[in-house]
């Protein structure tokens, strides 16, 4: 695994007050990326959960799984979570996050988006279980999305490319007046993974 070149935004939030986003475009290598999207695919037990709108369950459109400490859980959009273990391959990943951010990372939310008609609405990264000031570090492997942000007052908007094997860490702050999503893509085909690393106290 490699850090090689590191991009930097600066991301308004209020009354002069600035965010970071961190964005290492190419941060494993394409050897690396492979084998850490097999490894994700075939052996992440995942979940097809589902949201309950006016009394009918949709399945939401992406696989997903929590890791973090056994005996806890995370919950979001009524869904409630139970932590699995980090599996050493992952554990070695939030490791090396960890070092090459300096942040701590001890949670992750995986998600398998099997093809372009999967996706994540617009959301925050805001719930109480991850602090006031959630910092979140996003892993992608597989096929390329646009991971677009909005800021929630001024209607901002900054859409990042996200290729095979980059880190994105939105810093402190951001969750509170940014959302994101990744939306449908109709020339997407292959599959993606997500790792969101985050921590819990
Ligand atoms: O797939 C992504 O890039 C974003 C995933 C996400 O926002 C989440 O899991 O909270
Ligand atoms: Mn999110």
């Amino acid at each position: 695994m490699g850090l090689f070149e590191e991009q930097t935004f600066a991301l308004p939030l209020c009354e002069g007050r600035q965010g970071e986003i961190r964005f290492w475009p190419n941060w494993l290598s394409s050897a690396d990326a492979d084998s850490l999207l097999s490894q994700a695919i075939d052996n992440v037990p995942w979940r097809q959960d589902t949201i309950h709108i006016a009394g009918k369950a949709i399945p939401l459109p992406r696989l997903q799984q929590w890791y973090g400490e056994v005996g806890t859980s995370y919950t979001y959009s009524n869904i409630r979570l139970a932590a699995l273990a980090f599996p050493d391959w992952l554990d070695t990943v939030r490791g090396t996050i960890e070092r090459d951010t300096g942040m701590p990372f001890n949670r992750a939310l995986v998600n398998h988006y099997r093809s372009g008609a999967d996706s994540v609405d617009w959301h925050a990264d805001d719930e109480a279980e991850l602090g006031p000031e959630p910092v979140i570090a996003s892993l992608s492997v597989g096929e390329e999305r646009v991971f677009q942000m909005r800021h929630t007052e001024t209607q901002q908007q900054l859409s990042i490319v996200l290729p095979h094997g980059s880190l994105l860490v939105m810093g402190a702050g951001i969750q509170a007046y940014w959302q994101h999503r990744v939306a449908k893509d109709k020339c997407a085909t292959a599959a993606r993974v997500n790792f969101t690393f985050r921590y819990m106290a």
